[in-house]
């Protein structure tokens, strides 16, 4: 035990679905045995975990019966009960079954598009019946190959249709729960819908009950893409929409990794978990022109949507559990470290120009005229060196643990 022990109250979690990996590809056969939803908890408990999710048929695998299911989650309950465990975030498996093989909720087929809609609303029953919050969309099959087959903005109606028609079903139903989509640009399909966190920003903002709909920004997605994670994770926390996380490591311009946190990445990772907890003291004010919702930290569950490496037995999954916890902790303390030396704070604090602020502020006809007359010497302010090479060093001694 030490200081970077992962405890409950760091709120971390994983799937069932992600130490539960046996380690299949599409190369090869799994190479660890399927576990038992139950001896999960237990043993995630066992590492310090807070929550566990779930997709429907993680738990209770598809055909099975009213009676089979409600055996199934009566155990998985009194598991989580002895164990001390809950289940934050639930999701709905619209990728596995041949039926959604050309997508779910933006299929040709209006049969497809019913059948993900009934799906869904049963795995919102069993979601909240569990405890859960949030309640996770990734659509793994929403995309194409042949992109003939559809016109895109028919895949974007059709979504929309569902997202209004789901989030009607959960305050029809008075269920506490709001809904986190996430983005992926492509696999397992070729092109999906909705590539990037920001796509699902806009979306959002078109649909009937936009506040009860956030996102869930997943690293290895936007790294796929060669995009900066931390600035997508931003922009969603800047107007309110972080609504939960999908951590883990990815390569750029790789298939999706789903790779231990922290294990590729580091400064992004380290850039990250300081947005996250909010460490940057000034960053914790909102500045002009912030949106009115914006969140100076994330107080939700940490999820980790990660598996072990394929060459790992059940003993290496568990390392790999207790090692993303671990390293967002150490990270988080790097953090600490690097907003509260006094050479960083200098570095960042905030320029003033007591002429010129009051000018830029808010528009009025006087504050143009007078901002179009004033004397501004572009040659002068581009002759500043910034010192961001001091300060990125200084971020470097600080992650490798040199300095503070
Ligand atoms: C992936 C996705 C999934 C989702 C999960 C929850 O690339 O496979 O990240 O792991 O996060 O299905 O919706
Ligand atoms: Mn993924
Ligand atoms: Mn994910």
């Amino acid at each position: 035990m030490d200081a970077f022990t992962p405890r409950r109250e760091d709120r971390f979690t994983f799937g069932l679905w992600t130490v539960g990996n046996p380690g299949r590809d599409p190369f090869g056969e799994p190479v660890r045995a399927v576990q038992k939803p139950t001896r999960i908890v237990e043993k995630l408990a066992q590492c310090g975990a807070y929550g566990v999710n779930l997709h429907d048929d993680d738990l209770v695998p598809f055909g099975s019966s009213a009676a089979q299911r409600d055996a199934i989650v009566r155990d998985f309950k009194a598991a989580l009960e002895a164990h001390g465990l809950v289940v934050p975030m639930a999701t709905t498996n619209l990728f596995s079954q041949p039926v959604f093989k050309d997508g779910a909720f933006t299929s040709n087929d209006p049969g497809v598009r019913a059948f993900a809609l009934q799906k869904t609303m049963k795995a919102i029953d069993l979601g909240v019946e569990l405890g859960a919050k949030a309640y996770v969309f990734w659509g793994g099959r929403e995309g194409t190959e042949a992109d003939a087959c559809r016109d895109p903005r028919a895949a974007i109606a059709r979504m929309r249709e569902a997202m209004d028609f789901l989030c009607a079903y959960v305050k029809d139903q008075r269920y506490d729960l709001v809904f986190a989509l996430e983005a992926k640009p492509n696999e397992p399909r070729g092109d999906m819908y909705f590539p990037t966190t920001g796509h699902m920003l806009h979306f959002i903002s078109t649909l009937q009950h936009a506040a009860m709909v956030g996102v869930n920004p997943e690293v290895a997605h936007e790294t796929m893409s060669g995009l900066s994670f931390v600035h997508a994770v931003a922009q969603s926390m800047e107007c309110g929409k972080l609504f939960h996380i999908d951590l883990n490591g990815q390569k750029i311009g790789r298939y999706d990794q789903d790779l231990r946190f922290g294990s590729e990445d580091l400064k992004q990772a380290f850039l990250l978990v300081r947005l996250l907890e909010g460490t940057d003291p000034d960053a914790a004010k909102a500045p002009r022109g912030a949106h009115p919702a914006r969140q100076a930290r994330y107080t939700g569950p940490l999820h980790f949507d990660s598996h072990a490496y394929r060459t790992e037995d059940d003993e290496g999954v568990w390392a790999f559990a207790v090692g993303s916890m671990r390293t967002y902790k150490l990270l988080h303390a790097r953090a600490k470290a690097f907003d509260a030396d006094p050479e960083v704070r200098a570095l960042i604090a905030e320029r003033r120009d007591a002429a010129l602020d009051p000018l830029c502020a808010r528009y009025t006809s006087e504050n143009a005229r007078a901002l179009r007359a004033a004397p501004i010497d572009p040659v002068a302010l581009a002759q500043r060196g910034l010192a961001w090479e001091r300060l990125d060093q200084l971020l470097v001694e600080h992650l490798l643990g040199v300095r503070g």
